[in-house]
């Protein structure tokens, strides 16, 4: 009998010891975008309530991103980790080259230690350590869990040095909570630029102080009528701050000189009006609230538009001709500027159908010099290489490969938003909820196979700058439209845009983002279930 329960005793506890937790291996804990190298050992690090971050290098900038972690895992764990003059987490500054992006991750049973020639690549190396602890580490909620990561060294680096997605704040106007969210979840994926529409047809959002009626009258609506609203400079500069935290930078984009209807409904004098028989001024109406008749030429009646609600493209344009025209575009670069540290301005340009050729060519060069004025990069749709590049301005192509190759063949570089792959406003299939699908459907495995440097004819890795995922908002509303249409494809992209091509696997990624999955239900984030993963 006592033999029988020794041998009992042997058996139960090697069984129990067969199924100790030893977790999964780095290799499979859902790191997106995949570094470029993960080599994982036999052991796991825990963190616990007496975890302490050691900084070694210029404390100024290492001193946001301890607490960036400590606050971002905060909730779920419940401890207040704190900066030491010693800690199981070092994070050391190895050199001092703010371009360079790459991390070293060294996860050991008793230390962790992220090493960066720069504060950004510190940080890209926390989100890697974040991935590597169980999803739970981002609830907003205590959980009990044991927060262990398995041991190893990941080495990492991006592809391209532009990694962006864009947020149409125009069509639907974005209040500032839910643009906090989604720059939360852009710095989960290592992207570093952020790319906001803030004016449009049917709305224009950020406040500019000599034109106080652009966001009066045109930010007073949007697609389908409803109230809506519009950024001032103090919380576009929130922004600006709130992602600069988060090593994101913002582009702000004014598009023009078509889809400005917005700005030609609040002012009547930059409207090109109708042009009247010469000298016969008799047939005019009284223009209504504050338009002018422009009596030198005799010939343009000056009103403003009426606020547009609807969501056709291509049917409003800016006057190339007028002076006024472009005193509107100095001030409002001017002051857009003094409040965008970031290097570039987007100058839209896309889609301008009602604009002569010869005109939009001669209103993007002049353009593009306001801009060079206030010391600013131009970043323009696709288009805008029909014109003259300014050395160092880029394309964004979406739609047209010959654009981008006149872009090419000026020795401009590419930002790659192919709308077929990028646009995270198309539906992944017939019956999503919200979405277009005028340039395709977009399933998760479609977003995430293909590779910038083959997709165009003409367009090689070296003519690349980056890779953009743009949220135009015609169908979306809300937080919960937002998370169903960006989530999980950016993370796709995201990973498209970091990790080299021969480092991509769809499998792999099936796998991956199934954790990521976790993590989102965890975070309260009500992504798109796409049916080419097992959740
Ligand atoms: C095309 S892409 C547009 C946008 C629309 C989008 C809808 C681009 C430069 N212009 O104005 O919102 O399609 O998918």
């Amino acid at each position: 009998m006592k033999k029988l329960n020794v041998i009992i005793a042997l058996i139960l506890s090697s069984f129990i010891y067969s199924c100790q937790p030893s977790g999964p291996a780095l290799e499979e804990r859902g790191i997106i975008p995949i570094p470029s190298e993960v080599s994982s050992s036999n052991g796991t690090f825990e963190l616990t309530s007496s975890s302490a971050i050691q900084l070694i290098g210029d404390q100024a900038s290492l001193s946001p991103i301890a607490n960036y972690f400590a606050a971002e895992v905060s909730q779920s764990t419940g401890f207040d980790i704190q900066v030491g003059e010693t800690g199981d987490l070092v994070f050391e500054l190895t050199g001092n080259n703010p371009s360079d992006e790459s991390y070293q991750l060294e996860i050991g049973k008793d230390q962790v230690k992220i090493l960066a020639n720069s504060p950004a690549g510190i940080f890209y190396g926390v989100q890697t350590l974040l991935q590597a602890f169980p999803a739970e580490i981002l609830s907003n909620e205590k959980k009990s869990v044991a927060w262990v990561a398995p041991t190893g060294t990941i080495s990492d680096s991006p592809e391209y040095a532009y990694r962006g997605a864009m947020l149409d704040v125009a069509r639907h106007f974005i209040g500032m909570e839910d643009v906090k969210h989604f720059i939360d979840q852009m710095a989960h994926l290592k992207l570093n630029y952020f790319h906001l529409h803030l004016t449009d047809d049917q709305g224009w959002r950020i406040e500019i102080k000599s034109w106080p009626r652009l966001t009066e009258v045109g930010g007073s609506t949007e697609v389908g009528g409803g109230e809506s609203g519009y950024f001032t400079q103090a919380d576009y500069q929130e922004i600006v701050n709130y992602a600069a935290e988060r090593f994101i930078t913002i582009v702000p984009e004014i598009d023009m000189p078509g889809h400005t209807n917005a700005a030609l409904a609040s002012y009547g004098e930059l409207n090109p009006g109708i042009n009247l028989p010469d000298g016969d001024l008799s047939t005019v109406n009284k223009p209504v609230h504050g338009s002018e008749i422009d009596f030198s030429s005799k010939m343009i009646i000056r009103e403003p538009a009426e606020l547009y609600t609807g969501t056709e493209v291509g049917f409003s344009t800016f006057d190339t001709d007028l002076e006024l025209t472009y005193q509107f575009i100095d001030d409002v670069v001017r002051e857009l500027s003094a409040i965008t540290p970031g290097p570039y301005i987007h100058i839209g340009g896309d889609e301008s159908h009602v604009t002569r050729k010869d005109d939009y060519i001669v209103f993007v060069e002049k353009v593009q010099d306001i801009v060079q004025k206030y010391g600013k990069t131009s970043i323009g749709w696709d288009e805008i290489a029909t014109a003259k590049l300014l050395s160092g301005n880029i394309a964004q192509f979406w739609a047209d490969e010959e654009n981008a190759g006149l872009a090419v063949g000026q020795g401009n570089k590419i930002l790659m938003s192919p709308a077929k792959k990028a646009y995270l406003d198309m539906q992944y299939d017939s019956t999503s909820r919200i979405g277009l699908h005028w340039a395709a459907y977009i399933e998760l495995d479609s977003a995430y196979l293909w590779d910038p440097a083959k997709y165009a004819s003409g367009i090689t890795k070296s003519d690349i700058f980056g890779v953009e995922a743009p949220l135009w908002t015609e169908t979306v509303e809300n937080r919960t439209d937002i998370d169903y249409l960006v989530f999980p494809r950016l993370a796709a992209l995201a990973e498209v845009a970091w990790s080299p091509a021969n480092t991509r696997d769809w499998t792999s990624f099936q796998n991956r983002i199934r954790e990521l999955g976790k993590s989102w239900d965890n975070q309260g984030v009500k992504f798109y279930r796409s049916p080419k993963v097992t959740w």
